[in-house]
C-alpha cells in the first residue's frame, strides 16, 4: 500500500535550497536540519585544563559548519545540542546547582553568547539541554527545602518545591524515595540520591521552569532538549503532557520558532502521547537492535521504510508540524561503532539510512569518526562520552570514571585527509540532504520491490520528486524503479557508497543496478 504523508511545508529557501537565516519573526521555522549532539566536557578544550568547554566548541565551528555549502572540510550540521552547561559539580552536569549560570569549567555567559552569535551567523540553531525534572542536591532550593522540613515550617516558600512523602506512607509504585536527614520525610530521587526531583504540582516551580527557559532563549538559545521529560510526574503521562504544553507555550511568547525535543525513552505507544505537546526523539529506531542498525547491517530496507512511513503518518495525525527525530546513539547509549564497525561499511550505511529521512536527525559527536565507547564491565556512562579524537593537539581528555581501553586510532585529522573515510562519508550525506530539500521536507512514499532486501522511498516537495534507494546488502541489486514507482527517473543525482572504489549505479529503461552498500538519489 502506498501512502503519501505530507510533512511540514515550510519557508523561505535560498536558490541553493539552504534555509534562510532564522529571524525572530513569527512564521514557520525550518527545523528540517541535521543536529549534532555535543557532550560539552568531552568535545574540545580551549584552555588546556583537559575539560571541553564552550570556547572549544567555538573554536571547532569550522569543523561543524564553516558557513560554506560547498565545503570539503566541514560536516555541515545546522543545529547543535549542548548537554547541560549550567553550574553543577559533576562532569556530566545533569545535577544543576544554578540554572542562571554557565558552569565555570565550561566558560562564561559571554562565551555562550559568542557561540550563539557564531551559530546564527552560519544559520546553525543552538539548543540547550534542560534538566528540569531534578536539581542537584547542592542546589540552594533543595537546601532551603530541607531546612523548611527540619523546622517543620509549612509556610516556607520551598516547603513543597520537591516531591516528598512522610516516613511510613506507602511509596508510590515505580518511584524511588530516600529519607531526608534530620526530618521524618522522604524525597523523590529516581535517578540518584543527589538528584532530588522538583514538584511540578507547585505552581511556583512550573513558573520558575518557564522563566529559566525564557531567560536562555533571550540569551541566544534557539530551543531545548528536554531531559527526562516523562519523569516530572512519573507514571502520569497526562499530567506531563499538560505541563510540557504549557511550558512550550510560554517559550513561544519569547521565541515563536523555538525548537524542542523531549527525551521520552519509551516505546512509540508512550512517546506518541507526548507528541501532542513536544517533539520526541525516535528512541524506537535507535541503538543496536533498532530499525536503523538492523537495516544498516544488510537487513530488509523495506521494513525500515514501512516502519518509518507508519511512524510519520502517526506523527502527522497527532500534530501536523510534529518532527521526525531519528538518531542512532546518544550520551546515554553505547556507541554505534561497537555494533556497526566503520571498517565493514555498516556505519556509513547507517548514516545513509538515518540522515536521508524527513525531519531533523541527530548525530552524536564522534559517531562520524567511528568513535568507540560502551558502558562495559565498569557499568559507567562515562565510557559512552569519551574525548573526541581530533589528532591535532586538542587537550580534551576522557571524563573522570571512564576506563574504556579499545578506542579507535582514527582521528578527525586523519579522516578529513582520507577520501573514503567515514567522516567524509557523513559530510557527503549531509551535503546531499541539503542539496535535495525534498528528502528532509517532502512526502514519504515507500516503494515495494519483490525478492530483494534493497529498497527505498519517493519524496516530493514543491513540485520536485526524488527517489532514495538503499542497498545495504553485500550483493548487487537490480530494481525496476519504473514499475515500483510508476515514474520515469532520468538522472542518478547522487551515489553514496561506503567506499569510492566500490560504489556504482546504472539506470537503464527504468531499471536501477545498484552496487553493494550503496545509496542513490534519483531524479
Ligand atoms: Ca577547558
Ligand atoms: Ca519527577
Amino acid at each position: 500500500m502506498k501512502k503519501a504523508i505530507c510533512m511540514l511545508a515550510a519557508l523561505a529557501l535560498t536558490a541553493a535550497g539552504i534555509p534562510a537565516a532564522m529571524g525572530e519573526t513569527a512564521g514557520e521555522a525550518d527545523h528540517h536540519r541535521v543536529f549534532y549532539e555535543i557532550f560539552v566536557g568531552s568535545f574540545s578544550d580551549s584552555d588546556g585544563d583537559g575539560t571541553g568547554d564552550l570556547g572549544g566548541i567555538l573554536r571547532r565551528m569550522d569543523y561543524l559548519n564553516d558557513g560554506n555549502a560547498e565545503s570539503e572540510s566541514s560536516l555541515g550540521v545546522e543545529g547543535l545540542w549542548l548537554t547541560p552547561v549550567f553550574r553543577s559539580p559533576s562532569y556530566h552536569k545533569y545535577d544543576v546547582e544554578d540554572y542562571g549560570e554557565i558552569d565555570p569549567q565550561f566558560g562564561t555567559e559571554e562565551d555562550f553568547r559568542a557561540l550563539a552569535e557564531k551559530c546564527h551567523e552560519r544559520g546553525v540553531l543552538l539548543i540547550m539541554d534542560l534538566p528540569l525534572n531534578h536539581t542537584g542536591s547542592g542546589h540552594p532550593w533543595f537546601r532551603e527545602f530541607a531546612e523548611a522540613h527540619r523546622k517543620r515550617e509549612e509556610s516556607h516558600p520551598r516547603y513543597n518545591w520537591y516531591t516528598w512523602i512522610r516516613a511510613g506512607e506507602p511509596v508510590p509504585a515505580g518511584r524511588r524515595f530516600m529519607p531526608l536527614e534530620g526530618t521524618d520525610i522522604l524525597y523523590e530521587c529516581n535517578f540518584s540520591d543527589d538528584m532530588p526531583e522538583l514538584n511540578y504540582d507547585e505552581e511556583a516551580v512550573r513558573e520558575e521552569a518557564a522563566r529559566i527557559g525564557r531567560e536562555w532563549l533571550e540569551k541566544g538559545a534557539d530551543g531545548f532538549r528536554l531531559d527526562a521529560a516523562k519523569y516530572l510526574f512519573l507514571g502520569d503521562a497526562e499530567k506531563n503532557v499538560a505541563f510540557w504544553k504549557e511550558f512550550t507555550e510560554k517559550l513561544r511568547e519569547v521565541k515563536p520558532q523555538v525548537y524542542t525535543v523531549a527525551e521520552v525513552w519509551s516505546g512509540e505507544a508512550e512517546t506518541n502521547r507526548y507528541v501532542e505537546a513536544v517533539n520526541c526523539f525516535r528512541f524506537s529506531a535507535s541503538q543496536a537492535e533498532g530499525a536503523i542498525a538492523t537495516a544498516a547491517r544488510g537487513g530488509n530496507i523495506s521494513k525500515y521504510v514501512k516502519n518509518t512511513a507508519d511512524y510519520l503518518e502517526t506523527l502527522a495525525g497527532i500534530r501536523p508540524d510534529a518532527m521526525h527525530i531519528p538518531f542512532i546513539a546518544n550520551h546515554d547509549t553505547d556507541r554505534a561503532a561497537g555494533y556497526l564497525p566503520a571498517a565493514g561499511g555498516r556505519a556509513a550505511m547507517a548514516a545513509n539510512v538515518y540522515l536521508l529521512t524527513p525531519g531533523s536527525p541527530f548525530l552524536y559527536y564522534g559517531e562520524e569518526i567511528g568513535l568507540k565507547g560502551s558502558r562495559g564491565g565498569a557499568a559507567t556512562d562515562a565510557n559512552r562520552r569519551l574525548a573526541m579524537r581530533w589528532g591535532d593537539g586538542d587537550t580534551v581528555r576522557d571524563p573522570e570514571g571512564s576506563d574504556y581501553a579499545n578506542q579507535t586510532e582514527a582521528t578527525v585529522a586523519q579522516m578529513l585527509a582520507e577520501e573514503g573515510s567515514l567522516l567524509n562519508h557523513y559530510r557527503r550525506v549531509i551535503a546531499a540532504r541539503k542539496a535535495y530539500p525534498e528528502i528532509a521536507r517532502g512526502s514519504y512514499e515507500p516503494l515495494a520491490f519483490e525478492g530483494t532486501k534493497a529498497g527505498g522511498f519517493l519524496c516530493s516537495w514543491q513540485g520536485q520528486t526524488s527517489a532514495v534507494i538503499h542497498n545495504t546488502t553485500g550483493k548487487e541489486a537490480v530494481l525496476d524503479i519504473r514499475e515500483a514507482s510508476g515514474r520515469e527517473f532520468t538522472e542518478i543525482a547522487e551515489v553514496l557508497g561506503v567506499s569510492p572504489g566500490r560504489e556504482g549505479a546504472a539506470l537503464e529503461e527504468g531499471v536501477l543496478t545498484l552496487a553493494p552498500q550503496t545509496t542513490v538519489i534519483l531524479r
